[in-house]
């Protein structure tokens, strides 16, 4: 029989995971030595929990499958729990690992370090977070506990949470057998596909609006295809940008409002019909169209559950109904009345001495991919993250939702401990509360590029409210950092000089 530690890490990479990022504390150096010593997985340790959560947030919604963030009690768990917050809102699979006192300990009548207030209070918290927890106390039911908190994870794509007391390590338990997946009910599923398919076809300008969910349940190549067949144009939320990347024929734009394309902007908000595939229904989202979302036009699909106009179909999984959508649907002429908008996006930045403007980023970042290629991109919030939106459509992940300041650095080692070389847009303010992390990346082998908007500013609060000198920011002369740290840095100010370091940076790997 394996024990619980080797049982768990193989139940992480039987549901999906691919690595683990944690910092280890002497409530989990037990677990840490098996996670060395098996190899089950590929454990990359950063320097502060934040950058762990939120490399563990972004493998998973980069690669599908877990995220999987090992931490300390206390004051290791407590310190990812902004991470996992975030990964909440924006619903990404993360499980947390959290090292916890042994039996003995818990009854010694000692306060024991890192302890918060009960032992329980690190369970209490992460219960607001996560969709489902267990405490690894009882070597028979434990195995069982995992395969249903992981298949949680996975069913709902949000966090989850096991607490992994130090003295259960080394026990040995029955390996955990993953549990079958809940599919929807057959006749639900067939009815609520033909009232799709009726209200499409009755629809005069239906347009599909798409939303992170639909990569977390890997159902972007389906909603293409059913696209395509239907002939209904599609664009992604301001948090779904990057979705459907492979697709361009596919994606009209990003929705954002006010804010946005006009073209764009328009097909939604002149839409009889939306059909919302795995949207978040939030102010980021939405708050910048001109009317509130109307039930009578609106489909909505997510977490689960199926909404039309005013009734709701329950315990329907995305990836269920996608698949039923695309093999009911049938050929459908394009509606007359819709434009065939496309977003357009800047390109041929001059070689010139004018100092750089962020939509002159974006038109250099456009011309490199022209030139080289597209690369995968995370950003952080700010400039750097309108920024983005302007790039051409390539995969993304930012906290467009949750806007928690930090996540594009970290995030960024997560999606290059997954083999890719990403693109990081982050501002100097972002910057400076997770930037240093970056110093983990030649260890293992990672080398990101990093665009680091330095407008020595808070400068999306400025824009709030301007006359406050407190968003005036130090000049921190980053690019000089970059040696100390492992890493090369230029600092640039004109555009030419951007192109420049750009193309420097693609040439150079390492
Ligand atoms: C964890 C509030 C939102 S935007 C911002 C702050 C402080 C300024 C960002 O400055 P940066 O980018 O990175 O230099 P830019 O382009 O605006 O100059 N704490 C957290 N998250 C958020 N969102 C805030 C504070 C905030
Ligand atoms: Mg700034």
């Amino acid at each position: 029989m394996p024990t619980l530690a080797a049982a768990l890490l193989s139940a992480l990479k039987d549901h999906g995971a691919r690595e683990i990022f944690g910092i280890p504390g002497d409530f989990v150096l037990p677990l840490y030595k098996v996670i060395e010593d098996s190899n089950i997985l590929p454990n990359f340790t950063l320097s502060h929990e934040p950058a762990v959560g939120f490399a563990a947030d972004a493998s998973a919604r980069y690669r599908g499958g877990l995220g999987v963030a090992v931490v300390t009690y206390g004051a290791g768990a407590f310190n990812v729990v902004n991470a996992i917050a975030g990964a909440y809102a924006e619903r990404s699979p993360v499980v947390v690992v959290a090292g916890a006192p042994g039996a003995r300990e818990r009854l010694s009548g000692f306060l024991l370090h890192h302890q918060a207030r009960t032992i329980d209070t690190q369970l209490a918290v992460f219960r607001e977070i996560t969709c489902d927890q267990a405490v690894l106390t009882d070597p028979l039911t434990a195995p069982a506990q995992i395969a249903r908190v992981l298949r949680s994870a996975r069913e709902m794509s949000l966090p989850v949470y096991l607490e992994f007391p130090r003295d259960m390590v080394g026990v040995e338990v029955e390996p955990v057998v993953p549990l079958p997946p809940r599919a929807a009910d057959p006749e639900a599923l067939a009815e609520c596909v033909e009232e799709i398919l009726a209200r499409i076809n009755a629809a005069s300008a239906p347009v599909a609006v798409v939303d992170v969910e639909i990569r977390r349940y890997g159902v972007e190549e389906r909603i293409a295809a059913l696209a395509r067949k239907l002939n209904i144009p599609l664009v992604t939320t301001f948090m779904g940008r990057g979705l459907l990347e492979q697709a361009d024929d596919v994606v009209s734009g990003t929705y954002l409002g006010a804010a946005g394309d006009g073209a764009i902007t328009r097909l939604v908000d002149d839409a009889d019909l939306l059909l919302m595939l795995g949207v978040i229904l939030s102010d980021t989202n939405f708050a910048l169209s001109n009317r509130a979302p109307d039930p009578r036009r609106t489909i909505m699909a997510s977490s689960r559950e199926v909404q039309i106009g005013h009734h709701t179909y329950r315990d329907m999984p995305l990836a269920d109904l996608v698949a039923g959508l695309e093999a009911r649907a049938k050929p459908r002429p394009a509606s007359a009345p819709q434009t065939k908008a496309r977003a357009v996006y800047p390109r041929g930045l001059p070689a010139d001495a004018a100092p750089i403007q962020p939509s002159d980023i974006a038109t250099a970042i456009n011309d490199l991919f022209d030139r080289h290629g597209k690369m995968p991109m995370t950003a952080d919030i700010g400039d750097c993250l309108f920024t983005a939106m302007e790039i051409d459509n390539t995969a993304l992940a930012a906290p467009g939702y949750y806007a928690g300041m930090g996540f594009g650095v970290p995030a960024g080692i997560g999606v290059a401990a997954t083999g890719l070389r990403p693109l990081i847009l982050v501002g100097d303010g972002a910057f400076q509360m997770t930037g240093w992390e970056l110093g983990n990346c030649r260890r293992y082998g990672l080398d990101p590029i990093v665009v680091l908007f330095n407008n020595c500013s808070w400068e999306m609060l400025r824009v709030f409210q301007p006359e406050s000198r407190f968003n005036d920011l130090d000049d921190w002369h980053f690019a000089e950092v970059a040696a100390s740290i492992g890493g090369a840095g230029e600092r640039v100010t004109t555009r030419a000089e951007l192109t420049a370091a750009l193309e420097r940076a693609v040439a150079r790997r390492g």
